[in-house]
């Protein structure tokens, strides 16, 4: 069966998929658990992402009830040795880079909780939208853990490195307003506006060139890791691969002949 005719895979009833032209929502859908995340939940979040309809251009993650995710799901926790728990910690790894690394960018909706996995799921994501009733915090010091979910990657490069021990070391939690400003979300918006913001937001990303959106999220990170020299030459290239590209001469063509947006002040 084409890709594009394809719909999503099975998945666990903790999450709700859906479409709207476009765009893919997934719902964490646990509400009765705070969307703690459990092994079919990530599992399925895997899936999702990796099995996504050839035609969907951008998705939308958000959480069903109060709110967003209480992280791992400490019910399992007690059940694995250490070699289960590095395969464990593995799993969220290969779910995560579905989304980091997957075929179309992902906007997050966050609201109330997002703690511990739940901020690791949502740093996994390429743009984050908080409302104001969300806040973060890293409680695995106060539980004797540690992060499993990709955070000791991810996280310091939305907030730096001591940023992260001092949330770890202290079990601080930061509100909406404060995680905008160190760089945790890209938005702040009214209790119960995010998910139109992060409709709209993946409708607009769902205009832009797929070769584009593919540079961005996956061309991007890995230059922004590489040496500068390196970093030049892969930038040229991915410049003359999109440039070269039917769809972006089709766009130049629109704007000289007048027919393209302009860029107004927001
Ligand atoms: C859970 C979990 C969970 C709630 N695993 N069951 N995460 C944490 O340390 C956060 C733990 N959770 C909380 O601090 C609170 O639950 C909340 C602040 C998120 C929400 O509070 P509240 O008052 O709305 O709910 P609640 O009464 O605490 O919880 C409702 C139910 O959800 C309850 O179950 P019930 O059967 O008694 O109704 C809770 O037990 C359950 N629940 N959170 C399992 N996390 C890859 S490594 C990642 C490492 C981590 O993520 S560590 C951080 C873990």
């Amino acid at each position: 069966m084409p890709a594009a005719s394809r719909s999503f895979p099975a998945l666990p009833s903790s999450l709700r998929a859906e479409r709207q032209g476009a765009i893919a929502l997934l719902h964490l859908a646990r509400p009765q658990k705070r969307n703690a995340l459990d092994d079919a939940m990530v599992l399925g979040i895997e899936a999702f992402f990796s099995e996504l309809p050839g035609d969907v251009k951008a998705v939308v993650l958000a959480g069903d009830g109060e709110h967003f995710s209480a992280g791992l799901d400490l019910g399992e926790l007690t059940r694995r040795d250490i070699a289960a728990s590095i395969a464990h910690s593995q799993m969220w790894h290969r779910a995560f880079d579905a989304i980091e690394f997957g075929r179309v960018p992902v906007v997050c909706v966050l609201h109330g909780a997002v703690v511990g996995g739940g901020l690791e799921l949502a740093a996994a994501t390429h743009i984050r939208i908080a409302e104001r009733s969300a806040y973060y915090a890293l409680p695995e010091g106060s539980r004797g853990i540690y992060v499993g979910g990709g955070a000791s990657v991810r996280l310091p490069k939305l907030i730096g490195v001591s940023r992260m021990q001092e949330m770890m070391l202290t079990g601080r939690t930061y509100n909406a307003e404060e995680g905008h400003s160190i760089g945790l979300s890209h938005y702040v918006v009214e209790d119960g506006e995010g998910l139109a913001k992060g409709v709209a937001l993946a409708k607009r990303i769902a205009e832009n060139a797929p070769l584009t959106n593919f540079a961005i999220t996956h061309v991007l990170p890995r230059i922004a890791e590489s040496d500068p020299a390196s970093g030049y030459l892969a930038e040229s290239l991915m410049a003359a691969i999109a440039q070269g590209s039917d769809e972006a001469k089709s766009r130049l063509k629109d704007f000289l002949e007048k027919r393209g947006k302009k860029v107004l002040r927001g």
